[in-house]
């Protein structure tokens, strides 16, 4: 059977896997009644939850007599990474652009990434049934795009589809038809079929698929040969060593699935069971004459945050995994599939230094330690600063923010505050479009500020550009917050004095101990207060005081928020149930000593 293997690149949300759906739907996949709901390729918990891909997958249909691979990507720039490597499976990318925003930072992203591996690129304009989308000006963009990333003519002439995912159709033109049969018949014709190279098996692991019964699989394509089940191998690692090892069971992808094979050729993507001690980007080669295909680079961390065990009054109240060792491990084995992670020891047993692509690529992690047991305490982000030519370099980052014009002056304030300086400045339908250069420092809690400031309406994007010389301070937050001055229940009619002096992050009954930020304060400048007073019983009753104090809700933010908010002297205490802010030291008197100590030095 003929063989063909694209994956889909784009910008977070252009439709990536809302296509897939409707490509495993067009193929008959499933049973034409079969309820299978939307995104079904987004099937981890915190997928479903944010509704983005984070882990990309593969998928596989057979069309006019020929198999196709898909491999979903992510789009958040974060797991770039992931992509880069997952593209080594691909001859071909469907490149999707949505109709109204058009070519985003990550586009570039991929796109660059897609032309340097030499893939052949399909242009698929999505989301034409937007109001107010421009398809034609977003296709003079892409093309501007490819052209910018010094294209070949070749890839410069690539074919175009529009249409809609959503809505089920593509086409070649901008006119709606029935279906998407024109964009399979398109990767049919213009996808090459997979080069396969003369001589014995050579096969890259490009990601890391678990399975319960299974234990950890191997998948990636076969670039060369053929790879049998029960065959010996030569395992072929990045340090260059080489182990032998053999294959207990070979799959091929089938629909949302893998079907077990005995033989697998090359050109098509395989996952195999039975290897032991693998790492993504080893080779699988012939035991005989093993060759190693060119070892897999992923881009540098640019962020760093302390991972320690929990240290707050309320350790272990609900957490399975509390110590160091759990901790450490937890970490090390991370660090086997997610290639963007870095794990470093401290001076302290007790804390690692973790470095990540970004807040969400941290933040994911954090999240799913904490689902499956752990307790932790996570410092403020740091970028990572470094040296070139003896001089303090910091990572900067493009910027791209989309605002009804209104909001723009506000927007252009606020990033160059933050050291940004703009690049862009055009009109996209009734939208503002700018574009800044800003140091990734800057980024750091822009966005909620950012949504604060324009009514929710900005739509902001941005993605790693390089390293430039050390921009200076920035400010950091420029409220204080409330502090816990002891350890006990929240009462409401503490809360309810508290409220004008700040926004609580804690309801009413709720246990806080020392040094916790339960607040947050109208003003700069930190303030301990007693929010766990209860009511002074008298007989008296004020009229129509009292019993019905209004409690405003507590602000409720999200661990990302959280890791955006906390300043250097802070960090956050996460347990499988709660997320909590705290001073780093929850004594108000060493904590004094500690900043004076600091000062001095400085
Ligand atoms: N109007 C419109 N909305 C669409 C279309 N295709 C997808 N969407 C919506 O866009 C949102 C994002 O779609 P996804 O398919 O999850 O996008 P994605 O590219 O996979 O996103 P990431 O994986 O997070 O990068 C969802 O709310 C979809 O319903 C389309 O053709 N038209
Ligand atoms: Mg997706």
């Amino acid at each position: 059977m003929q063989i063909r293997n694209i994956a889909i690149i784009a910008h977070v949300d252009h439709g990536k896997t809302t296509l897939v759906d409707k490509i495993l739907h067009a193929t008959h996949v499933f049973r034409d009644n079969q309820e299978t709901g939307e995104l079904i390729m987004d099937n981890n918990d915190l997928e479903r939850e944010r509704g983005i891909t984070i882990f990309s997958k593969n998928a596989a249909v057979e069309y006019k007599d020929t198999k196709i691979n898909v491999i979903d990507t992510p789009g958040h720039s974060d797991f770039g990474g992931e992509v880069e490597r997952v593209l080594k499976m691909a001859d071909g990318v469907l490149l999707l652009v949505d109709a109204f925003e058009g070519p985003m930072p990550q586009t570039r992203f991929v796109l660059q990434k897609a032309l340097q591996l030499n893939l052949k690129p399909i242009v698929v304009i999505n989301k034409v049934d937007k109001p107010n989308c421009r398809p034609d000006e977003v296709h003079e963009a892409v093309f501007e795009l490819f052209f910018n990333l010094d294209a070949t003519e070749e890839q410069l002439d690539f074919p175009t589809f529009y249409g809609s995912g959503k809505n089920g159709w593509f086409n070649s033109k901008n006119e709606q038809c029935a279906d998407i049969t024109p964009l399979l018949d398109g990767i049919l014709q213009y996808v090459p079929a997979p080069k396969v190279a003369e001589g014995p098996l050579q096969m890259q692991i490009t990601s890391l698929d678990y399975s319960s019964f299974l234990g950890r699989i191997a998948v990636g394509k076969v670039a060369r040969g053929s790879i049998k089940e029960g065959q010996s191998i030569a395992l072929m690692q990045a340090d260059g060593s080489i182990r032998r090892s053999k294959v207990k069971e070979l799959y091929t992808f089938m629909g949302m699935g893998k079907k077990k094979a005995t033989e697998v050729m090359a050109g098509d993507i395989c996952a195999v069971v039975g290897l032991e001690n693998f790492n993504i980007g080893d080779t699988i080669a012939d035991a005989e004459n093993p060759e190693a295909l060119p070892i897999i680079s992923v881009d540098e961390p640019t962020m760093s945050m302390l991972f320690g065990i929990n240290n707050s009054p309320f350790f272990g109240k609900d957490g399975k995994y509390v110590t160091s060792r759990h901790l450490r491990d937890r970490l090390m084995k991370e660090t086997e599939k997610n290639l963007a992670l870095r794990v470093e020891d401290t001076d302290s047993a007790d804390s690692f230094l973790v470095f990540g692509r970004g807040i969400l690529h941290l933040g994911i992690l954090i999240e799913t330690m904490r689902r499956e047991g752990f307790e932790l305490t996570i410092g403020q982000p740091q970028v990572l600063v470094k040296e070139i030519n003896g001089k303090k370099h910091e990572p900067f980052e493009i910027l791209v923010v989309d605002v009804p014009s209104d909001f723009s002056g506000k927007v252009i304030d606020m990033v160059t505050q933050r050291k940004g300086e703009m690049l862009i400045m055009e009109s996209k339908g009734e939208m503002q479009h700018l574009e800044f250069e800003i140091p990734s420092r800057g980024l750091i809690g822009l966005r909620s500020n950012m949504l604060t400031n324009t009514a929710g309406e900005a739509v902001m994007a941005h993605r790693f550009l390089e390293y430039k010389p050390w921009k200076g301070p920035i400010p950091g937050r420029s409220n204080g917050v409330l502090l816990s001055k002891n350890q006990e229940k929240t009462t409401a009619y503490s809360i309810d004095k508290l409220q004008d002096r700040g926004t609580f992050f804690v309801d009413p009954g709720e246990e806080v101990y020392v040094g916790q930020i339960i607040a947050e304060h109208i003003k700069p400048g930190d303030l301990i207060v007693n929010a766990t007073e209860g009511k002074k019983l008298t007989n008296m009753r004020a009229s129509g005081s009292d019993d019905s104090v209004r409690i405003i809700p507590k602000k409720q933010m999200t661990l990302e928020e959280c890791m955006e908010y906390i300043q250097q002297d802070e960090c956050i205490e996460v347990t499988p149930l709660k997320i909590r802010l705290r001073k780093t030291i929850l004594d108000e008197n060493e904590r004094k000593r500690s900043q004076s100590a600091m000062k001095a030095e400085a």
